[in-house]
């Protein structure tokens, strides 16, 4: 199901539509519309960014549940291709997902989002049977709404915002085994008119990993200077973490962007995350600092010495990173 933004399934394709396809044909106008008075750009920073179109798609997609070789379980959009997180659905509000999903373990799985609009059968827990057995299939239905005024004059809140999914099944009815083992993803709704990244990267604080990686070993994310940058940060488990990167702030509030001069957002690079809270922002890699390895990490002390730490790599245009020499025990 094709969209205004160029995909055909949600998360896939739209990094081929970064901000280097665009700057090729970067113009400015300036007002001498009469005369064909585009001037061509050499840099790629007076591009505007692209942005999110109206929703309203109805979209299908597959997802599957399977075990992982080291004992992990993950969630993908194809067969035998299953990451932890999971693969970052990706939406516009008003967009209806409906999601083929198939179970490939040996247990009995669910898939559960926060955020989206379900009926109950979507609702991906054990009590009213919309889990899936061991080999099953079920097909999960996700909708959203833009924002809008009730009849009672109140205001509606629309979809926008970073969600995420998880199963709510496996070892507890409360899904405890299997989001210990990486059964969670990342899910972004946008408004129309929302800026849309180059690239999205996910960091999920699952107990005392990220992303359930060993301990001191990343997940390191690449930039280079200028790019603009979007993280969605999700918690999971049994501990509260905070989440601060160096170098580089954002807004607390929806997109993690200010409208203006006027937004009275506070600006931020460190912020709380509890048990499946979730928050996203974007940044321009390096605005104003430069190239670096730049750390994100959680910070309550004990928690950043024992590992939960990583690398937000941004390099220089010519590719080099003042400074760093990659020594991680990967
Ligand atoms: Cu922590």
């Amino acid at each position: 199901m094709p969209d205004g933004g160029g995909r055909s399934v949600p998360g896939f394709g739209r990094r081929l539509f970064g901000r280097r396809f665009l700057a090729g044909g970067a113009v400015v106008a300036t007002g001498l519309t009469s005369m064909s008075a585009a001037i061509p750009v050499s840099s790629a920073a007076a591009a505007p960014p692209r942005t999110a179109p109206a929703g309203g798609a109805v979209r299908r997609i597959k997802m599957y549940a399977e075990k992982l070789s080291d004992g992990r379980m993950g969630y993908g959009f194809e067969k035998g291709k299953a990451s932890v997180p999971g693969p970052l659905v990706e939406v516009n509000e008003g967009d209806t997902v409906h999601i083929e999903f198939e179970n490939t373990m040996d247990v009995a799985v669910s898939l559960h989002v926060h955020g989206l609009d379900y009926e109950i059968t979507s609702d991906g827990t054990a009590m009213n049977k919309s889990d899936v057995p061991p080999g099953g299939k079920r097909t999960y239905t996700w909708r959203t709404h833009t924002p809008g005024r009730r009849k009672d004059g109140t205001w509606r809140a629309g979809s926008a915002g970073y969600w995420h999914y998880h199963d709510h099944v496996v070892g507890t009815e409360h899904g405890t085994g299997g989001i210990r083992k990486g059964l969670y993803g990342p899910v972004i709704v946008r408004r129309k008119g929302d800026i849309l990244p180059d690239a999205t990267h996910t960091v999920v604080f699952n107990d005392m990993n990220i992303n359930n990686r060993p301990a001191h070993s990343g997940p390191d994310f690449e930039a280079t200077v200028g790019d603009r940058v979007e993280f969605i940060v999700i918690t999971h488990g049994e501990y509260y973490h905070t989440f601060h990167m160096h170098g580089h702030r954002w807004a607390d509030n929806r997109t993690g962007m200010l409208t203006g001069p006027d937004d009275p957002s506070q600006v931020i690079d460190n912020k709380i995350c509890g048990p499946a809270d979730s928050f996203g922002f974007q940044i321009v890699a390096g605005e104003g600092v430069g190239a670096g390895a730049w750390m994100y990490h959680c910070h309550v002390q004990s928690h950043s010495d024992m590992g939960m730490v990583g690398l937000f790599l941004v390099k220089k245009p010519d590719g080099t990173i003042p400074g760093y020499e990659p020594h991680h025990p990967h």
